[in-house]
C-alpha cells in the first residue's frame, strides 16, 4: 500500500491513505542505509494488521527541508509578526532563499497587525514578488483568506517561536487543536510551544504542518549548489544579473554591477540586498569538501 507519513513518534510512523491511518514501524534496511523515514515522505509499506504496517520503501522526494525536519513541501508560510519578535528581514530571506531552492513556494505572513503598521515589510515583499498577507489573528483581519492557500497542497508554516503561527492555525482550522503560546505558559512549558512536526488533514484537500519557532531553517542543499544559484534565489534580482559589466560579478561591491545599480535605483530594495550580502559572506568560501552530507 501507498501513503504518507503524517506524523513520526519514537519509531512509530502514522502513514495516511485512502483508508485511513495506519501505525507502521520502518524495516532495520532503513537503518543500515543511513536514510529514515520523515514527516512527509511518500512511503510503501506492507499491512500486517487492519491498521498496522510495515514501510517497506521510502519514494524519492521532491524536496526536504533538515530543521523542521518535513519532506516534500508545496508551499510555506514565512510568518513574522509586528512585535513579540519583530520581524527579521535576513531570518525571511534566508527562508525564502531555501523554499526557492527547494522549490517551495514561499507566501509571507505579516501577523499580529492589530500593534502596528506593517505596509513597509508587505511592499518590499510585493515588489519583489511574493504573496503577501498583513493579518491580525486578534482582530481577525485578513486571516480568513489565507485558506485560499490551502487548496491540494502540502504546505507549513514556519518562522520564530511566538510569532502566531499555531494561533492562525487554529482559527483557520478550529478543527484540529494547535497548541499556542497562552495555553503552554499555563503548562509551564517554556517557549516553544509547538514541540513536533506533524502534517494535519485541512478541509481544502491539503496537508498542513505547524512547526516548532527556530532561528533557522536548514535545506539538505544548503551546499555548493546553494552558494552557486545565491544571486537566482533573490527572484527580484534575476532580470538585472545579465547586465553586469563583469562576468562573475558577485553583485556585493563591484563596479558597473546592474543589481546594485538597482538597488540605487530604488528597484531591488536595500533591505533584500543587505540580506543577499549577508548570505553571500555566509557561503562564498565553503568548500566542495565542506559540503553538507545527505540527510
Ligand atoms: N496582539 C496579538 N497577539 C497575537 C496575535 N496572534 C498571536 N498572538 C499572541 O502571540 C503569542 C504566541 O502565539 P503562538 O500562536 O503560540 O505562536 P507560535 O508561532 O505558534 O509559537 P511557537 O509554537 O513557540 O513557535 C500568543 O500569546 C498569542 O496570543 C495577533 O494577531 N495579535
Ligand atoms: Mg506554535
Ligand atoms: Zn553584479
Amino acid at each position: 500500500m501507498e501513503g504518507i507519513i503524517i506524523k513520526a513518534i519514537s519509531g512509530f510512523y502514522y502513514v495516511k491513505t485512502e483508508a485511513g491511518i495506519f501505525e507502521c514501524k520502518a524495516r532495520g534496511v532503513f537503518r543500515k542505509e543511513n536514510i529514515s523515514p520523515i514527516v512527509g515522505d511518500r512511503v510503501v509499506f506492507s499491512k500486517t494488521n487492519e491498521d498496522k504496517g510495515i514501510v517497506e520503501e521510502i519514494l524519492p522526494r521532491k524536496n526536504c527541508l533538515v530543521r523542521p525536519l518535513i519532506a516534500n513541501l508545496d508551499k510555506l508560510f514565512i510568518v513574522s509578526a509586528y512585535e513579540n519578535p519583530a520581524p527579521n528581514a535576513l531570518l525571511i530571506d534566508r527562508l525564502i532563499a531555501i523554499c526557492e531552492m527547494a522549490e517551495i513556494e514561499p507566501v509571507l505572513i505579516f501577523n499580529k497587525s492589530d500593534l502596528g503598521d506593517f505596509s513597509g515589510w508587505a511592499s518590499i515583499y510585493k515588489n519583489a514578488g511574493f504573496k503577501v498577507y498583513t493579518v491580525s489573528c486578534k482582530s481577525g483581519e485578513n486571516v480568513e483568506e489565507i485558506k485560499s492557500e490551502f487548496k491540494n497542497c502540502t504546505c507549513a508554516f514556519a518562522g520564530n517561536s511566538g510569532v502566531g503561527k499555531s494561533s492562525i492555525l487554529s482559527r483557520l482550522l478550529p478543527e484540529i487543536s494547535f497548541a499556542t503560546g497562552e495555553v503552554s505558559r499555563k503548562l509551564g512549558r517554556g517557549r516553544h510551544t509547538t514541540r513536533t512536526v506533524e502534517l494535519f488533514v485541512n478541509s481544502y484537500g491539503g496537508l498542513v504542518a505547524d512547526t516548532p519557532g527556530f532561528a533557522s531553517v536548514e535545506n539538505d542543499k544548503f551546499d555548493l549548489s546553494f552558494k552557486e544559484n545565491l544571486p537566482f534565489l533573490f527572484r527580484e534580482f534575476v532580470p538585472f544579473l545579465n547586465g553586469c559589466r563583469f562576468t562573475g560579478c558577485s553583485h556585493t561591491a563591484e563596479k558597473g554591477c546592474a543589481v546594485i545599480e538597482a538597488v540605487e535605483n530604488g528597484k531591488i530594495s536595500k533591505s533584500r540586498f543587505e540580506s543577499y550580502v549577508a548570505l553571500y559572506n555566509e557561503v562564498k568560501d565553503l568548500k566542495p569538501w565542506e559540503a553538507k552530507r545527505k540527510n
